[in-house]
């Protein structure tokens, strides 16, 4: 029997579904079905945002200290039930286990840190030199709806926030990754987020998610996911002018400059190793790979053989391995990326289409390496979504930086050089919300978002929590206040 977890959680209830519709969910490991979910329809919207509606007023009203108080309390329960979360994420989206606790679950502890450190530095109300007052109030009630790669990650950036300004809110989680997101609402119900702050309801995008992006009675919309999606949901919205943010793709170029010298090898296999992070699925994941011409053949074997060595399998065994894509539909729409490189004459020297040696059961993909990919090929411009990299030369830093910046998309760039002053005078040229070099990993609290089609708007610490505020500017008899 499969298990039921057809409820949505609603003013602090398990509540039954208005939809008679069902989705079962499935372990894209073993292609088993592991629990059958509801599909919310408008009147599942309508009565979880009226919960938030309802909530809103005393929310909005308490102390910073109050809110602070409960997040604390939110913190403690994410780590004690930090493995629960990682199990239930590798279930149902392929995580590899070590790599679920120690990334994907995790997050839903560092991101609500950075939160905390952030919050105290919110000037809630603040005096202008002309005499103005500055009030920051919070939005109101917010839709939001996050995707499968990451599930707890964007849950966290999304509801933590809310729950810090004074908002309420209604998630709206993937149809793919709904327990997890289950499991989380459990934690801030046991943390002691009161009763309609935070509401759940499952369902499919057009249908859930445009019904709450378009609620007359939701002020703000946060979307994660795809460009279809986001632009589905900012149409949805403009009707009745919310605030609409959106964390889309990516096409995030690595620029590797011959100047690594002796720090060459190990550069260009971490800049490998995360592209084929959770099985190509991150929406910052380096996957073009931009080689100085004197070390490109080197850094083309390099990668090619992070690919070959990577391990696929089992995600629920411990170490370091790939687990499987999200579903069929990911595994076949990456199939067609590979098959497109091939025709359209990239050069494949890792990896290629079809499964696994030795694995017949389960959507896992190869690690695959592209060389040679040039902007004329599909994989140069569209976000793969899965293990593949595409490496090109480039001959000096004004091509590298000409290369990188050839992109609809402008989220992440990576560069790789052993040269501080040219790190930062590339790093000023680069179109992207977030330059990492050598390595250097997101701090917690740091803004994420980017560019132009990457999206509108910054998760995270004091960037994140300012996406959930209004400004008010109070004008007022000098001497009051
Ligand atoms: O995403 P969808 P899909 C990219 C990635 C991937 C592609 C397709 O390239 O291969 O998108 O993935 C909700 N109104 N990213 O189709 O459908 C949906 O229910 C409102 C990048 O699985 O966008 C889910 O909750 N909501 C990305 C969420 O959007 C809608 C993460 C994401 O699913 C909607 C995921 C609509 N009309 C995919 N349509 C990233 N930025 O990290 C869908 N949704």
């Amino acid at each position: 029997m499969i298990p039921d977890r057809i409820q949505f959680y609603i003013g602090g209830a398990w509540t039954a579904p208005v939809s008679p519709a069902r989705l079962s969910v499935e372990n894209p490991a073993t292609e088993q079905a592991i629990a059958l979910i509801a599909l919310g329809m408008d009147a599942d919207i309508d009565a979880a945002v009226a919960s938030a509606r309802a909530a809103f007023p005393d929310w909005a009203a308490t102390r910073p200290a109050e809110r602070r108080a409960v997040l604390e309390r939110v913190l403690e329960v994410t780590r004690a039930r930090q493995a629960d979360l990682a199990r239930t994420i590798t279930a149902e989206m392929g995580a590899p286990a070590t790599m679920a606790f120690e990334e994907q679950a995790a997050v839903g502890v560092s991101h609500l840190e950075g939160f905390l450190a952030a919050f105290d530095e919110i000037p809630w109300q603040e005096r202008l030199p002309n005499g103005t007052v500055i009030r920051r109030e919070p939005i109101g009630v917010c839709g939001l709806i996050t995707p499968w790669n990451w599930p707890i990650n964007q849950i966290a950036l999304k509801v933590l926030p809310a729950i810090a300004t004074g908002c309420t809110c209604v998630l709206k989680p993937s149809e793919l990754t709904p327990l997890s997101a289950m499991l989380y609402m459990e934690i801030l119900d046991e943390a002691g987020v009161p009763a309609g702050v935070v509401n759940l309801v499952n369902g499919s995008g057009p249908v859930a998610g445009a019904a709450l992006s378009r609620h007359p009675d939701v002020d703000m919309m946060s979307f994660t996911g795809s460009t279809r999606g986001g632009t589905a949901v900012s149409r949805d919205a403009a009707a009745t002018v919310k605030r609409v943010t959106l964390e889309l793709g990516g096409k995030s170029p690595n620029l590797v400059f011959a100047d690594c010298g002796a720090d060459l090898k190990a550069r260009v296999a971490a800049s490998a190793a995360e592209c084929f992070l959770n099985s190509g699925q991150s929406c910052d994941a380096p996957t073009r790979m931009l080689v100085e011409r004197s070390v490109y053949d080197t850094a083309c074997e390099i990668a090619a053989r992070v690919a070959d060595e990577t391990i696929v399998g089992d995600p629920t065994v411990e170490g370091d391995r790939m687990g499987p894509l999200v579903s069929a539909a990911q595994w076949s729409r990456v199939q067609g990326y590979i098959d497109g490189a091939r025709t359209e004459g990239a050069r494949l020297i890792a990896g290629g289409p079809g499964r696994p040696e030795g694995v017949n059961r389960g959507h896992f993909a190869r690690p695959t390496v592209f060389a040679d990919v040039t902007p004329d090929h599909t994989i140069w411009r569209e976000e793969v979504f899965g293990p593949v990299l595409a490496i090109t030369p480039f001959a000096d830093e004004a091509e590298a930086v000409r290369l990188a910046n050839d992109t609809d998309y402008g989220l992440a760039a990576y560069l790789q050089t052993g040269d501080p002053a040219r790190a930062a005078r590339v790093a000023a040229a680069l179109r992207a919300g977030m330059v990492h070099v050598n390595g250097t990993p997101q701090s917690p609290g740091s803004p994420f978002g980017g560019y132009s089609m990457s999206g509108t708007g910054r998760e995270g610490g004091l960037f994140g929590l300012e996406e959930y505020l209004e400004i008010k500017a109070l004008h007022m008899p000098a001497g009051w206040n």
